[in-house]
């Protein structure tokens, strides 16, 4: 039987263009089965089929234009299936269901005890969870009378004692942003730690040491070198529970925690790595010393040590952002069936200063909601940032609390050490607490720089009751009371749980001490964070301290200590790590490289479009719909976009490859009869970020390191304005290169007179010089769909099959044009990919000649400049398609230098030479972007150079006129050619002058930057 398939509902759009035909007749086509693809002016969607069978007659061809309830094609089938698009989730039926759930919730009778008056009614237990209504009733009714008899400010008062209650007994299950300063996990809830606590104790002391030692030799050889001792003292036993016990490394059959260091507690690692037999003594006398190869890098940084780090953090709260979507990213591989779930866990540590930055809070929304259990951010709280407290007047970790709780994640806060137990049980009048709470982190800073009568003064001197409560402890029993960032049993509990923990996020926010044991110059000081040199009483009192088995002398030369091989700290350690799979950091890819598409995938974008226009941002996602297609590339392919989908033309993506959302879609979306209807699914392929450039960013970093943290090679392409790019997320990009990202980002809508009326904030002059400033960044401004097509295709080969350490920037622009056909030149190819080939030669006259050189859209603007330069004027010219200032100045600067280093031999010829140095003419170059954009080169030619460009402000406006205003229209390039050419001594300048009066341009003008 022959059913007929019909053009379902696109939306808003009417007579809708076919562009191309995806099935013949004969195909054998299944269900979903893209059929057709069509395309309105902004966009172009696949039309999937909706029956399976033999394709027998097909009523369209390209160029047709159809609608809604057209005939596509029909079928042969022998099954009924309906022809109608798969009739979406029942409306009816959900708010039936809906209504039904109402109706049983009512006729729930919940036996309370007759009500007196109808205020009690309203507050009678409704909840379905209710195991006890009856109680629950009586809870209720108790807190009636409270409200009546003593008012609001009374029943807060008592809700805040049961919640606080209840916490002290050992129920985290807190329904209060806030919850007394003691530890979350009570005594009694500990897991123990099977870890020989005095090994441990003593391989600790030694990591202290040797980092701080680390630090000590290289400023008393190099003082300029600086680095960090007080932060890993504080955060010491943090990473060293981690390691011994819960940070599993990436080997053959497991793939790895994934930790993200605090950066400037890097010295600690290398310790580490020390006693592991990872770095020798000579690697750890280069720190900081990194122009020498094998110098150990300042701070985590995975380009400068490529087999250690694996991600950057020490521009503080980029590592909590970019761990938050790290784990994200692992669940949307989970999702996807991309990688296995393994349980694998990403960690973070942050320093408690650090947690002002926006970035770092930004994201804590996201992993609740997304219910990262994966995620455990570890927040040591060590009171202090560079200058001073963190909050002397507040309390960081309640703050943090709070923040963190309300925003749905698991908290378990770390305070109090074990020494601290029995006076806390002890407390049976709630002074101790009171005390605990009243305590500023100033006073608690200011304490620990002090001494033990100091705190038995200030702190427990507060109440009677708390001065009694140690009225049988020493001064020296005072001083050892420890804080729970310090005491491993504490943390060891506190990581358990993290680990245990289900459905959300955790934090641990753990109480520490800045400078731990580094006495009187570097502990709990505000100066601790600068302390880089120790004297030689601090390098002895930090010996003692932590019984470090050295000789006076020894540490008079700051000499490192490593216990022999066969010592049981040396076999402890290797142990631990040898049973947690290997070492942590360690950066290793066994990703398997992704086949670049055959060429002629590309081949529909080399033809001309013919009299058809489209944008460059329509013709990439053309592509993209096309290497949806490659059987290799399609899976590997992660769209990431923040909220602007429907402007790049790519809702079509919604339907084809879905939007991923770990819940999958649990309503009936509004447009759910269209074609490209908001489509979200467990397995959806693309990331949609909401309006979160950073977010996106860091989404799109975990997929472009995704070869290396989960050994599968991924192609991300972040599409975004691409104002809010560079200029928006630059630290982030920066980081990106650090981290040896591959992958697309496309600065969509770009260009400063390209985008036309969307004003000051959206046109974006500058994006291209920004990322010309990271080094493997690779950027280009194509302006036809075939240069984009060479570009892209080569980024794949060069970063997916080849697996360089490169990413592309690519901008797109939204203005229609039609687009020619690749030129048949056999060079252009290499040209478009090394950054300008020469795109026409206007030679009629062969007297006068001039060298135009643009780029992006204003090499459309260029042409039309020629064109009237050669019918008005009789100027020759040759118009150049420059598809990156940025890579031709790299090449020119490398040519330049090499000629600088070798007087004596052959000298390099520049690639911008090797294209003007013959040629006739003084030359112009222009693009949508500033002047500097195409001063890149202006060193490598030798002639002379004028540009144009849009310096100054953009604003919104038609583009014609916002082309003349920056006076990169092709009027002002006819006027400023000839002006040139006069200047040049090649013309007269009446010529000039003339043009300049014909165009109407104002010579008063001021320049468009002062506008
Ligand atoms: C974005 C950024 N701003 C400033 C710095 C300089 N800086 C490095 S560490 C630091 C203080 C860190 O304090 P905190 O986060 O509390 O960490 P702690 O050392 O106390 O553990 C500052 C300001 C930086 N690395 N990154
Ligand atoms: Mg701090």
């Amino acid at each position: 039987m022959s059913q007929k398939l019909l053009v379902p509902d696109i939306g808003d759009f009417e007579k809708v263009e076919v562009i191309e035909l995806l099935i013949k007749v004969g195909d054998k086509i299944e269900i979903n089965d893209p059929i057709i693809t069509i395309e309105s002016d902004k966009s172009s969607v696949e039309i999937p089929s909706v029956s399976k069978g033999i394709v027998e007659l097909i009523n369209v061809k390209v160029g047709d234009k159809v609608s809604k309830g057209d005939l596509i094609l029909s079928i042969s089938s022998s099954k009924e299936i309906p022809v109608e698009k798969i009739i979406p989730k029942d409306t009816e039926n959900i708010i039936k269901e809906a209504e039904t759930i109402l109706k049983n919730q009512k006729e729930r009778t919940i036996k309370t005890r007759p009500t007196i008056d109808e205020k009690q009614k309203i507050i009678k237990p409704t909840n379905e969870n209710d195991i006890d209504p009856l109680e629950t009733n009586d809870w209720l009714e108790s807190m009636s009378a409270v409200l009546e008899k003593d008012g609001k400010h009374r029943a807060q008062f008592l809700i805040k004692e049961l919640i606080d209650y209840s916490y002290k007994e050992g129920s985290d299950l807190v329904l209060s942003r806030n919850t007394p300063y003691i530890n979350t996990i009570t005594p009694e809830k500990e897991t123990k730690s099977k870890g020989d606590q005095n090994i441990e104790r003593r391989i600790r002391s030694l990591i202290r040491w040797n980092a701080a030692a680390m630090v000590v030799r290289a400023n008393k050889k190099f003082p300029e070198l600086g680095g960090h001792i007080g932060t890993f003292a504080s955060a010491a036993t943090l990473y060293d529970v981690g390691m011994n016990h819960f940070w599993r490394a990436k080997n053959n059959k497991f793939g790895g925690d994934l930790v993200y260091f605090q950066g400037h507690s890097a010295p600690g690692v290398y310790a580490r790595a020390f006693l592991e037999g990872r770095l020798n003594e000579k690697q750890l006398d280069s720190f900081r010393q990194e122009v020498k190869p094998g110098g150990l890098s300042s701070y985590p940084h995975p380009w400068l040590m490529p087999n250690f780090w694996q991600f950057p953090t020490v521009s503080m709260g980029l590592g909590p952002m970019l761990a938050i979507y790290q784990a994200r990213y692992m669940k949307y591989l989970i999702n996807r069936g991309l990688i296995k779930d393994e349980g694998r866990k990403v960690w973070a540590f942050l320093g408690d200063g650090e947690m002002d930055e926006p970035e770092s809070l930004g994201a804590i929304g996201l992993a609740a909601r997304e219910k990262l259990d994966n995620l455990i951010f570890v927040v040591n709280c060590n009171l202090q940032r560079l200058d001073g407290p963190v909050r002397g007047n507040g309390k960081i970790i309640q703050e943090l609390e709070g923040i963190f709780r309300g925003a749905g994640w698991n908290v378990i806060k770390v305070i109090w050490g074990s020494y601290w137990d029995s006076l806390i049980a002890n407390d049976k009048t709630g002074h101790l607490a009171k005390v605990m709470n009243e305590t500023l982190d100033g006073e608690y800073q200011a304490m620990k720089a002090r001494d033990g009568l100091y705190v038995r003064e200030n702190f427990f001197g507060k109440y009677t009751e708390t001065k009694e409560l140690v009225s049988s402890l020493s001064d020296k029993d005072i001083w050892r009371l420890n804080r729970g960032g310090h005491d491993p049993h504490k943390v060891y509990a506190a990581y358990d749980q993290a680990m245990k923990n289900e459905g959300s996020p955790t934090v641990i926010i753990a109480k520490t001490i800045k400078g731990y044991g580094m006495g009187k110059t570097g502990e709990s000081v505000n100066t601790s964070h600068q302390t880089k040199k120790l004297d030689v009483d601090d390098l002895l009192y930090y010996r003692d301290r932590f019984d470090v088995p050295l000789t006076d002398e020894q540490v008079r030369n700051v000499q490192y200590f490593k216990p022999d091989e066969k010592s049981p700290e040396i076999k402890y350690i290797k142990e631990r790590r040898l049973s947690l799979g290997g070492f942590i950091p360690e950066r290793t890819s066994y990703s398997k490289p992704i086949k670049a598409p055959a060429k002629d995938i590309f081949d529909f974008m080399k033809i001309s479009t013919g009299e058809k226009e489209m944008s460059t941002t329509m013709a990439l996602v053309r592509m993209l719909t096309n290497l949806l297609r490659d059987k290799n590339v399609a899976p590997r392919l992660v769209p990431i976009i923040p909220d602007e989908a429907r402007t790049f033309g790519m809702e079509g993506f919604f339907q084809k490859i879905g939007i991923y959302a770990h819940e999958g879609q649990k309503y009936e979306p509004e447009d759910s009869a269209q074609l490209s209807s908001y489509r979200e699914e467990k397995s959806g392929q693309v990331l949609e970020e909401g309006i979160n450039e950073a977010g996106a960013m860091s989404s799109w970093i975990a997929a472009a390191t995704a070869y290396t943290n989960h050994d599968i090679e991924m192609i991300p392409i972040y599409l975004f304005y691409s104002m809010f790019g560079f200029q928006r997320i630059g630290d982030l990009a920066w980081a990106a290169g650090d981290s040896q990202a591959r992958g697309f980002l496309i600065g969509a809508t770009a260009g400063r007179t390209t985008l036309a009326g969307e004003g000051l904030q959206h046109q974006d002059g500058h994006s291209h010089l920004i990322a010309s400033t990271i080094p493997n960044c690779v950027s280009y401004d194509p302006t036809f769909h075939y240069e984009l097509a060479v570009i892209f295709r080569e980024g794949l080969r060069r970063m997916h099959e080849k697996n360089e350490n490169i990413f592309y920037y690519i901008t797109t622009m939204n203005e229609n044009y039609s687009h020619p056909a690749i030129p048949k030149d056999k060079d252009c190819e290499e040209g478009i990919l090394k950054g300008m080939y020469k795109i026409k030669e206007f030679n009629k006259f062969k007297k006068t000649k001039i060298q135009l050189l643009g780029s992006g859209t204003i090499l459309r603007e260029m042409l039309a400049g020629a064109e009237i330069l050669q019918n008005e004027y009789h100027i020759d010219s040759e118009v150049w398609s420059v598809t990156s200032f940025s890579e031709l100045r790299r090449e020119g600067m490398e040519a330049e230098r090499y000629n600088l280093l070798n007087p004596d031999q052959d000298q390099k010829i520049s690639y911008v030479e090797q294209c003007l140095g013959k040629t006739e003419g003084p030359i112009m170059a222009a693009s949508d972007y500033m002047r500097i954009n195409s001063d890149q080169i202006r060193p490598y030619t030798k002639k002379s150079f004028y540009s144009l460009g849009t310096d100054g402000y953009g604003r919104s406006d038609t583009r014609k006129k916002l082309r003349k205003f920056f006076e990169v229209d092709k009027e002002h390039i006819v006027a400023y050619g000839l002006s040139i050419l006069a200047k040049e001594q090649l013309i007269a300048s009446k010529y000039a002058k003339e043009a300049i009066k014909k165009y109407n341009i104002d010579t008063q003008k001021p320049m468009p930057t002062k506008l």
